[in-house]
């Protein structure tokens, strides 16, 4: 196995969380002054999404904050969009704060928030960075060529939902789109494909865990995958990881709010060349796995597929 899932998991679940909550899950993850910092989705009992905030020393054992960090807005332009939700943040850190990528549901369809914090005390909503039918947005935490990047995913009806690049020079105004990943025919990831945690950099590229769906007559599961992507020029995909990473095994990622789901919007790179993998467990619980970096960046180039 790439991945040994921790022996405590899961790591974080409803009954962590002094409010009332149904679900904990699909959290973004980063160090701060020492700390991890976790932001996570929970389903509130009315069916819809809110962001809550957790720390740890380890990484491992975290504790709740009292409030949530980001419910939806009541006024301004994002109250609009967030009416039905905010879920499944991604954080990176870049130029002296927190970016935060999330999905803001409304009646008019699903798109990207940008939010950002220096503290996680306090939270700015900068932009909507995204119109609607679009979801599991990473931006890189670096820059090229003067520009920002992410990854993003778009819904199709004429093709299946694949992974695009697209990019900024203010994190504001979006463009120069390209679709640069696609799902297999008969393949684990053959459904749909979308970013998980925001790239991470190594000396051979960049590495980029992703989710895959694969239909079938119980239902859609969801597993995980790893992709690299050239270092200066991300729009070019080095290597896929034929196999998935990461399925669901254990009984907290078989059934729970939604069956057969692991979801990741998370990784953190450690000093000693190791890395936590945190993923949503059947849309319900928090889970943790570690891995090392070098044996992924090997993974996607020993066996890999074609990216489209
Ligand atoms: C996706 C999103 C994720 C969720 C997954 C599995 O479409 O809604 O937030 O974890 O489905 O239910």
């Amino acid at each position: 196995m790439i991945i040994q899932r921790y022996k405590n998991n899961p790591i974080l679940t409803k009954d962590d969380v002094p409010y009332p909550v149904a679900t904990v899950h699909n959290a973004g993850v980063i160090k701060h002054s020492g700390k991890y910092m976790m932001l996570f989705r929970s389903h509130k009992l009315n069916g819809r999404s809110i962001i809550g905030l957790a720390e740890s020393d380890d990484g491992f054992n975290f504790k709740v904050h009292e409030k949530p960090f980001m419910v939806p807005a009541k006024e301004g332009e994002f109250a609009e969009y967030e009416e039905y939700g905010v879920e499944d943040p991604r954080i990176i850190y870049m130029e002296g704060e927190y970016l935060i990528t999330y999905s803001a549901y409304s009646r008019h369809g699903v798109r990207i928030g940008l939010a950002k914090t220096k503290d996680f005390q306090t939270v700015e909503r900068f932009s909507l960075i995204t119109e609607a039918d679009y979801r599991n947005v990473v931006i890189f935490p670096g820059k090229f060529n003067g520009l920002y990047a992410r990854l993003d995913r778009p819904h199709s009806e004429i093709s299946p939902w694949s992974v695009w690049i697209s990019y900024s020079p203010d994190l504001k105004y979006w463009g120069e789109s390209k679709l640069i990943m696609k799902p297999v025919k008969y393949h684990w990831d053959e459904m749909k494909i979308g970013p998980g945690a925001p790239p991470i950099k190594t000396s051979r590229g960049w590495l980029s865990i992703y989710h895959g769906v694969f239909p079938t007559m119980d239902g859609s599961v969801y597993r995980l995958g790893v992709a690299l992507h050239d270092l200066n020029n991300p729009s070019k995909i080095i290597a896929v990881g034929d196999d998935w990473i990461l399925q669901p095994e254990e009984v907290y990622e078989i059934t729970g709010y939604v069956h057969n789901v692991v979801f990741c919007c998370a990784a953190v790179p450690e000093d000693d060349g190791s890395i936590k993998i945190y993923w949503g467990g059947a849309d319900k619980v928090m889970c943790i796995g570690t891995s090392n970096i070098e044996n992924l960046v090997d993974f996607c180039l020993n066996n890999p597929r074609k990216p489209l």
